[in-house]
């Protein structure tokens, strides 16, 4: 049995049940780990620096998430993954409970870090803190991934800038195979417990991402992620790219759309059979005053608000919309008061957990083809 609440018993595997799957092509499933189980689709809150910002784990934990996602690129920097290690782990550290699933950091290093150097060892970079020059390979990112304790680690990838040149995708996705190799061979043997993920590329090209996916497949992970997508692209092609490449996944593992997006974006990828999801959104929206209701997006900061006594969504059962009013919410953001940061992240993410719950629900009666219609009509009655 494990040792205390925070520790986790590896030798149980991670496993995934697929629950049905509507005539639309979305699933409904859940996902077992060693601590907890997740129901999928599932969004998971973005936690990059061991925090869901401006939220306790409690409050998010009571806002229905399942599991948060966490970042070996800035956990790495500070406060270091020896440290977390040492304090008992990242669970333990920031008291959550739950599963966490840890990005690899590759990713990140190509959107955060300065003058990043790729070769086929690892990525070498400079530091977003210090300008301290810092090498990352697969075999490090696992090794930082299972010292803060992860439960879905994530391969070490190469993420394609949007746009780039076929000749670089097809290499770069080469590259992305090798250290997807690469980080099962790190992973300590006989933890089935902890879950590692492969990520398919490719770009927008189909045949690259059919490559991708079959030979990301016969390594046998977990779960697979489709990454490079949301990457500046037109939301067209993020479309095109999902009509076709979520087929070339195997039925009985999840599949993960990394960094998506918004809320018609999640609602098009569950349609397509995807089944989990991260994205800053809800949180860092919030935070510059973007609300996501029914109705579509509102921006708190608008005159309009100033004298409303409606709710930021009336039709919403979060403790910001049962209990203040759009005036006070556009009050605090203007006086820049940490309590509007809070209630409008507890707004979002509320909004973002209802919309998969809702999903689910719909996915379990057979009737998604009519929440989409009807979701859609809704969003897009009202935007800005
Ligand atoms: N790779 C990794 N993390 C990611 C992505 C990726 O391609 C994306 C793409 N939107 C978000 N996060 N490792
Ligand atoms: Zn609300």
């Amino acid at each position: 049995a494990p040792a205390d609440r925070f520790s986790a018993e590896l030798s149980t595997p991670f496993t995934f049940t697929l629950h049905n799957t509507d005539a639309s092509g979305a699933r409904r499933g859940v996902m077992h780990t060693p601590r907890g189980s997740i129901e999928t689709p599932a969004f998971m809150p973005v936690g990059t620096q061991g925090s869901v910002k401006a939220m306790t784990p409690q409050e998010v934990e009571k806002l229905g998430a399942q599991i948060i996602l966490g970042n070996t690129y800035h956990l790495f920097l500070r406060p270091g993954h020896e440290r977390v290690q040492q304090l008992g782990g990242l669970h333990r550290f920031m008291n959550w409970r739950g599963p966490i699933l840890t990005d690899s950091g590759g990713y990140q290093v190509f959107s955060l870090g300065e003058l990043n150097k790729i070769s086929e060892d690892g990525v070498t970079f400079r530091s977003h803190i210090d300008g301290s020059k810092q090498f990352i390979s697969p075999e490090i990112s696992i090794q930082i991934q299972q010292a803060l304790g992860s439960d879905i680690m994530m391969q070490f990838d190469e993420c394609p800038p949007y746009p780039a040149q076929r000749d670089y995708v097809a290499n770069s996705l080469e590259l992305t195979l090798r250290w997807g190799r690469r980080s099962l061979a790190a992973k300590t043997p006989n933890q089935p417990g902890r879950a590692l993920f492969g990520i398919v590329q490719g770009g927008m090209y189909a045949d690259l991402r059919e490559i991708s996916a079959q030979r990301t497949l016969e390594m046998g992970f977990d779960g697979y992620a489709l990454g490079g997508l949301s990457v500046g692209e037109p939301k067209a092609l993020m479309e095109e790219v999902l009509s076709y490449a979520p087929a070339f996944l195997p039925a009985d593992k999840p599949r993960y759309l990394m960094g998506v997006g918004k809320p018609p974006d999640l609602v098009m990828a569950v349609e397509r059979g995807i089944d989990m999801f991260d994205c800053v959104l809800p949180t860092r929206n919030a935070r510059n005053g973007q609300l996501l209701t029914r109705y579509g997006p509102i921006n708190i900061k608008r005159a309009e608000y100033r004298e409303s006594l409606e709710a930021v969504d009336p039709s919403c059962g979060c403790d910001c919309c049962q209990n203040y009013s759009r005036a006070y919410i556009h009050h605090l953001f203007r006086t820049n008061e940490i309590l509007g940061m809070r209630l409008m992240t507890l707004h979002n993410l509320h909004y973002y957990q209802t919309l998969m719950a809702e999903m689910r629900q719909a996915i379990s009666q057979g009737d998604f083809a009519a929440f989409k219609a009807n979701f859609l009509h809704n969003y897009f009655a009202v935007t800005e």
